[in-house]
């Protein structure tokens, strides 16, 4: 039941951003593996896949949220009892909430110096990590003044602004495509991801690609505030992050659109910016430059060469 609830939130967005999703997950299969009564091994091993498959399907590109399940899930087949594989998963998800609250904490701290007195820093979309910079920043006593983009069409910076407000920190709402035309009046920009690529390409809210695109040919700074476990590890066997599409009628109404044959909303939620664009990726770890990707997959997420090679055979074999 907290399963297809939770699941139903996420599609809907009503529970969104990337670090959230993969919490909220953790805490739908402890919540299941709790409520779970059966005392058979097989039962609740193939109800906790079941649950886990209905998590991941709901949203598809924030890797944080296969990252997430695949963390609490880990070890489920080699409990030898019930009780066991049940405390596993919770224990799991535990530590899974808990660290990452605990990373967007670091996180704060790391960006925040970077970030210098008297900066004006852009953001755009919703992100917990990247909003945790600028909120310690000025915690800390720098001055600094921030520009945050509308976000079509979630419009995600409503929720920015109204953090950044209540915060007290001075704020000029702008819609997506002013961007390059306060581009110069900015230090900064910092913003969050949903995934990051083996080659330090990060994937985030739609329009995040325009807006390092104007920062570079402006040379303004772009630094991306992701967790570790937003990167993600089987971009390294090449497989790609697959960029979600949400409905049409999310940018322009159902009746409208019906009077219009020959258009087609394309409504694609993500994009992907190359690593060229980003100065540094700041994570829980330390800050580093994007093209150090690699590192943090296998330092951090354990995926070392060994990992590569059985995914690859997976692959191969499926393709077969
Ligand atoms: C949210 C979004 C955020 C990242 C990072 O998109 O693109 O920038 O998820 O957020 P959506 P956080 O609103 O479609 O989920 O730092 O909070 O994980």
């Amino acid at each position: 039941m907290i399963v297809t609830e939770t699941a139903e939130k996420i599609k809907s967005m009503e529970i969104r951003g990337a670090g959230r999703i993969a919490r909220t997950a953790a805490e739908a299969l402890l919540a299941h593996a709790t409520g779970c009564v059966t005392n058979d091994l097989d039962t609740f091993r193939r109800e906790m896949k079941a649950a886990a498959q209905t998590l991941i399907a709901t949203r598809p590109t924030a890797v944080s949220l296969p990252n997430a399940v695949h963390l609490v899930m880990a070890g489920l087949d080699d409990a030898p009892t019930t009780g066991e594989a049940r405390e596993g998963v919770i224990e799991r998800a535990s530590r899974f909430v808990e660290s990452s609250r605990e990373a967007v904490g670091k996180i704060a701290r790391i960006g925040a110096r970077h970030i210098r007195d008297g900066d004006v820093i852009l953001t755009h979309c919703n992100s917990e990590a990247a909003l945790s910079c600028i909120i310690e920043a000025h915690r800390e006593g720098k001055n600094i003044e921030v520009f945050a983009t509308e976000v079509r069409p979630r419009n995600q910076g409503l929720v920015t602004i109204r953090t950044l407000n209540t915060a007290g920190i001075r704020t000029n709402f702008i819609v997506d495509s002013a961007v390059r035309s306060f581009i110069n009046d900015v230090d900064l920009v910092i913003v969050g991801a949903d995934a990051v690529t083996v080659n330090g390409a990060v994937v985030n809210k739609i329009g995040t690609s325009q807006v390092a695109h104007s920062a570079h040919e402006a040379r303004v700074n772009v630094l991306v505030a992701a967790e570790t476990y937003k990167f993600a590890p089987r971009t390294v066997i090449g497989e790609l992050i697959n960029i979600e599409e949400r409905p049409g009628s999310e940018v322009l109404p159902d009746e409208i659109a019906r009077t219009l044959s020959n258009v087609t909303v394309r409504n694609p939620a993500f994009d992907v910016t190359p690593a060229e664009y980003i100065d540094m990726i700041v994570t829980e770890e330390g800050a580093i430059p994007p093209q150090m990707a690699y590192v943090i997959i296998r330092e951090y997420l354990g995926w070392g060469i060994e990992e590569f090679h059985k995914a690859f055979e997976i692959n191969t074999r499926h393709e077969e």
